[in-house]
């Protein structure tokens, strides 16, 4: 299922991997193919520690797998693919690996015990499952980070496009965009490979008001400042998401729920007004172990929408919290957008792996690793790759490592990022092909000029892949969407 830019990059190396011989430098090689060759691109979720990554994981694939809350496994990578269910394989830090029977309908284990395993053994875990959301990306959820986004997890270079969960902006928002930029930067994340993600949207909320008025504001002042280094973040209420999905919101809650319902309201928004309040809320109408169980699966804020929603079943309970929850948007970016982009980006990091693998064979390697070095350089010139070459162009200028007039940095982000061909010249989505055209040759003429002025050789090969991109749209702006090509 792999895109016509990775079945190309695929033949490349394979050609030129007899020149590899044998050692490290075709154990990459080989790599390279197998991950040009699975089933789907990568789909990294990442954000801090206890942000609620793992649930928007659950979110995404829309079941509930993951390993969610307190659980030692947050320091071990959850991969998910599509494949076969019954066996869990371990990947352990020595680099063997260790598989096991498993139920592929369970979440990923709290700890390995299961397995004869220690957590700090084992790098990573694969759960293979026919999962639908599985047959377009591969989905891993990344251990959490430190509250500084500290350190990179070394996974997200094995990542095509990441879901980066914002943390929330308690000290202040211009702390929170720091953190992350510093992060986004030293990761190499871009808007081109980048959606942001807010979750907890309630806990932006003053009191019990509706949050999704605050939330959608943070969201957007995440995305002005994080222009170019992620796209605009969408905001996800993940408790109510995952509760939506099978083995979430039951029977049981909904019960509790209808008895809440009949409750005296006055005493009842009393109650609900605070989590703590809601637990403690020893005189109410519901028992200790239903309230408990209830709040967990959909906080204080879920047990509002749905006593003022007044859904009375199972179904049409999560209905309205799948409704409430704005995972529809999410999905549909993952599923939209960003997967359109899926072969793009696939091919732009395994060509850069392949690169690194050649040049690591160093000055002394054979004729032929020289000649497939040649073909990989050709491959990267590609015009259908000139808009994921941009991604390198955004951290050189957002980081200061380049600079640009602000007009053109701004056209270049637009170039970078665009989905569609308009939305690459800053033009609306409705706009004639014509004006499309017009607009693109005058921006590859403006490219041009910036091409021979004299700049250095960094910014001179970013503004090449800007003016052969809006070459690429002025050609074929008449014609169909120059990316559909990649949908595959
Ligand atoms: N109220 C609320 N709780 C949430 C939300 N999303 C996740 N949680 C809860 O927060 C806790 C942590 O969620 P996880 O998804 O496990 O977070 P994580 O970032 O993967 O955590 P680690 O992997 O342990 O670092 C769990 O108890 C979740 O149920 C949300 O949108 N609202
Ligand atoms: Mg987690």
């Amino acid at each position: 299922m792999t895109g016509p830019l990775c079945a190309g990059l695929a033949d490349v190396i394979a050609a030129g991997l007899d020149s590899a011989g044998s050692g490290p430098t075709a154990d990459r090689l080989r790599a390279c193919l197998e991950a040009l060759a699975e089933r789907a691109p990568r789909l990294a979720v990442v954000g801090r520690h206890s942000d609620g990554v793992s649930t928007v994981v659950d979110t995404v694939l829309g079941t509930r797998r993951a390993a969610v809350g307190r659980v030692p496994t947050a320091s071990v990578a959850g991969w998910f693919r599509y494949g076969d269910p019954g066996v869990l394989r371990a990947i352990l830090r020595n680099g063997d690996a260790r598989a096991t029977r498993w139920d592929d309908s369970a979440p990923l284990p709290p700890d390995l015990t299961g397995l004869g395993l220690a957590v700090r053994e084992v790098e990573r875990i694969v759960l293979r499952a026919p999962i639908d959301a599985l047959r377009h990306w591969t989905v891993i959820d990344v251990p959490g980070m430190r509250p500084d986004h500290g350190d990179v997890p070394p996974v997200l270079d094995e990542a095509d496009a990441v879901l980066l969960v914002l943390p929330e902006p308690a000290a202040g928002l211009e702390p929170a965009v720091a953190s992350v930029r510093r992060f986004a930067l030293a990761a190499g994340l871009t808007a081109v490979n980048t959606v942001g993600v807010l979750t907890r949207p309630e806990r932006l909320a003053v009191a019990d008001a509706d949050p999704w008025p605050a939330a959608r504001q943070v969201a957007r002042a995440y995305g002005e400042r994080l222009h170019g280094l992620l796209v605009d973040p969408v905001p996800v209420a993940g408790l109510l998401a995952a509760a939506a999905l099978p083995g979430g919101f039951g029977e049981d809650h909904a019960r509790t729920v209808r008895t809440l319902r009949a409750a005296d309201p006055q005493r009842r928004a009393l109650a609900l007004a605070d989590e703590w309040e809601f637990r403690d809320w020893a005189d109410g109408p519901v028992g200790r172990q239903d309230r408990l169980r209830l709040v967990e699966v959909i906080g204080v804020y879920g047990i509002r929408e749905l006593v003022a929603a007044g859904a009375d079943d199972v179904a049409a309970s999560r209905a309205v919290l799948w409704e409430r929850s704005g995972a529809a948007a999410l999905v549909a970016r993952v599923t939209g957008p960003l997967l359109a982009a899926g072969d793009r980006l696939r091919c732009a990091r395994l060509l850069r792996v392949a690169e690194r693998a050649v040049r690591a064979a160093g000055p002394d390697r054979a004729r032929g690793l020289a000649a497939l070095g040649g073909e990989l350089a050709a491959y990267r010139n590609q015009p259908e790759l000139a808009q994921v070459r941009l991604a390198g162009a955004l951290t050189d200028l957002l980081s200061g490592r380049c600079t640009l007039p602000a007009a053109d940095a701004a056209a270049l982000e637009m170039l970078a990022t665009g989905v569609h061909a308009a939305d690459c010249l800053g033009l609306p989505a409705d706009a004639d092909p014509g004006l499309v055209a017009e607009t693109a040759r005058k921006a590859a003429a403006h490219w041009s000029a910036w091409e021979s002025a004299d700049v250095s050789q960094r910014l001179r090969n970013h503004v090449r892949a800007a003016r052969e991109l809006a070459q690429r749209l002025a050609r074929s702006a008449a014609g169909p969407d120059p990316h559909r090509e990649d949908d595959g």
